[in-house]
């Protein structure tokens, strides 16, 4: 049997105030078309589908019209369950209805945890849940998520014939984070140890947003849909493609073309003026000293620009204020000492008049 597996798309995300949603779009054609191409039996989406509870209608209509395509015209099953991110009450509409067009949903756990079986493989979904809700509503005594499970899935009687498959959005010690996940609880309480999920034969996860795998062809994370950090700009997003025989699993990562990159470019002011693209990219400026408008000038180079930082900068601002004990200067002198320190350059007569003016004004009040 063939399943691919992905997680967190996120759809609707921002990123620096810049909608991804076309981006978004063009990664999902390109996953339809390769499905089209290549038989699987089921799509598995780890959780994190939509970027915030309350998505934008477009990126509704974005999901609405994947699994359309998906589900209704390739006939290709798919298994979706909550992440951190969605809302179980909207992610779950109609669920019910669904499972009989293909389209397996969970936006709740359900307990007793019961598999949906296709031949041989027995698959279980494991929505986002939090420790509260399923001490309070579920009836689970345990002190930790850790707890929770183990005493979740010791009461499943597995089919020991069965490949039996966790669907499930968690984060699992040894896992590698970036910068785009949101923690599933503050600190580290939530990380689960790789043993609570011995029972399965094959644990595919959302939350990390680095494909990686915590135990070799056993649990793995299938990693964002697109880079959604700087954290990320190296890594390479991927699906996985799960082939299993009577060996076991054979997992290989399946890379789909993206509108545009996500990457960081780095150089002094003049050599990033020499490049143009239309990626994202965070600019990292080599440059000594500030440049004057540098982030609208080389927005005509790089219209997708996400960020740009100094990486070089002399920082002697802060001791040189200190230096000369700014405490007790008055406050137009303060001013053109800062001036000159950003501008490297004298305060010129008719600015030093306006803040000469300012400064009176303020300190009359
Ligand atoms: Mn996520």
């Amino acid at each position: 049997m063939r399943f691919l597996h992905t997680a967190d798309w996120h759809l609707g995300k921002n990123l620096n105030e810049r909608s991804l949603l076309e981006d978004q779009q063009v990664i999902l054609n390109n996953m339809l078309h390769w499905i089209r191409q290549n038989s699987i039996d089921a799509l598995f989406i780890c959780g994190d589908i939509y970027d915030r509870s309350l998505p934008p209608k477009e990126a509704v209509r974005l999901l609405d019209d994947f699994l359309r395509q998906c589900v209704l015209e390739l006939e290709v099953p798919v298994f979706l369950i909550a992440g951190n991110h969605d809302s179980p009450e909207r992610i779950s509409y109609a669920s019910s209805l669904l499972e009989g067009a293909g389209l397996y949903v969970r936006g709740f756990a359900e307990l007793p945890l019961k598999p949906v079986v296709m031949g041989k493989a027995h698959i279980y979904m494991w929505p986002y849940t939090e420790l509260s809700t399923l001490r309070w509503q579920y009836g689970v005594d345990a002190d930790s998520m850790e707890e929770a499970l183990r005493e979740i899935f010791s009461g499943i009687s597995l089919d020991p014939k069965a490949i039996n498959i966790l669907l499930a959005h968690e984060y699992v010690m040894g896992g590698i984070e970036s910068e785009s996940e949101r923690p599933l609880v503050m600190g580290k309480a939530s990380a689960l140890s790789s043993e609570v999920f011995s029972p399965f034969d094959l644990v595919l996860l959302g939350h990390l947003h680095r494909p990686q795998s915590v135990k070799k062809d056993e649990i793995l994370y299938s990693g964002s849909l697109l880079k959604y950090s700087k954290s990320e700009a190296l890594s390479v997003k991927s699906a996985n493609l799960i082939e299993i025989n009577e060996e076991g699993a054979k997992v290989t990562p399946v890379t789909f073309p993206v509108l545009r990159d996500l990457r960081v470019v780095r150089g002094d002011f003049s050599e990033l003026l020499l490049d143009t693209s239309e990626d994202f990219v965070y600019m990292e400026l080599t440059d000594k000293k500030l440049m004057a408008d540098a982030m609208s000038r080389l927005r005509a180079n790089y219209p997708n620009a996400l960020g740009l930082e100094y990486v070089s900068l002399e920082r002697r601002l802060p001791v040189r204020l200190a230096a000369k004990g700014t405490g007790q200067m008055d406050l137009s002198s303060a001013f053109e000492r800062f001036y000159m320190s950003v501008r490297e350059e004298d305060l010129p007569a008719d600015y030093r008049d306006v803040t000469e003016k300012v400064a009176s004004g303020l300190e009359s009040v």
